[in-house]
């Protein structure tokens, strides 16, 4: 049978959540305020708007609109600073052989990402062409959980939520998978994610045979 597959980016195809944490600890840093890696778990497929609120909530910080968007411009200019030089060594290993072997089974392959900086990063790793249908952080107005962005991708792959599969590296991400009644594949540390119906640390975990029992 024909489904559809679903990519988060950051944390998922590319190591790019790396290069966000790091944008965002030089803000935080800048307005001494503690921002940890446990903290940053809770950003991941957040969109940039709702990040930068929730630094300033964890150091109490209100600020004017002006200022906000000042620090939205420096996060977004520092981490594409990040991505200059990038190119196919930043795809996380064990992704390229499963988009092969979906493509080779006629599987539909769409992106559902909250990033506005996904077409880029697809085109400078050179994978862009795998995707059926691109969702990303210019396309929605509500953000992870909410299923907006993976509703909008099975629909323009043409499949029925419950035919689609979400690969996600983040806690909002799984959980928006799960409320669009989709299968939750969690990639990344089970204790964190948790709520994900399938889990892997990675994708060199996840072989044929895995695929092919969820394609039946
Ligand atoms: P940008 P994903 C998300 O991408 C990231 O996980 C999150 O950390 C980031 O703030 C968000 O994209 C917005 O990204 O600033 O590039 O628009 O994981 O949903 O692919
Ligand atoms: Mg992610």
């Amino acid at each position: 049978k024909t489904k559809a597959f679903i990519f988060d980016l950051d944390g998922v195809i590319v190591d790019t959540a790396k290069y966000h944490y790091l944008a965002w600890q030089k803000i935080a840093s800048q307005l001494g305020i503690e921002f940890t890696p446990e903290h940053n778990e809770e950003l991941k497929g957040v969109s940039r708007v709702r990040s930068l609120d929730l630094i300033l909530e964890l150091g109490k910080i209100e600020a004017t609109q002006e200022n906000k968007n000042l620090w939205l411009v420096q996060k977004n200019e520092d981490y594409l600073s990040y991505l200059v030089d990038m190119d196919e060594s930043e795809i996380l290993p064990g992704v390229v052989p499963v988009l092969k072997f979906l493509k080779e089974n006629n599987q539909k392959i769409a992106l559902g990402s909250a990033s506005k900086n996904a077409r880029p990063i697809l085109q400078k790793t050179g994978i862009i062409s795998y995707f059926d249908a691109i969702v990303d952080g210019n396309d929605v107005t509500n953000a992870k959980p909410d299923p907006e962005v993976f509703l909008r991708a099975a629909q323009l792959l043409g499949a029925n939520p419950e035919d689609a599969i979400v690969f996600e590296d983040s806690v909002a991400g799984v959980q928006a998978a799960n409320i669009a009644n989709m299968k939750s594949v969690g990639i990344g540390e089970a204790k964190i994610l948790h709520e994900a119906q399938f889990i892997f640390p990675d994708f060199t975990h996840i072989d044929e045979q895995f695929i092919e029992s969820l394609i039946k």
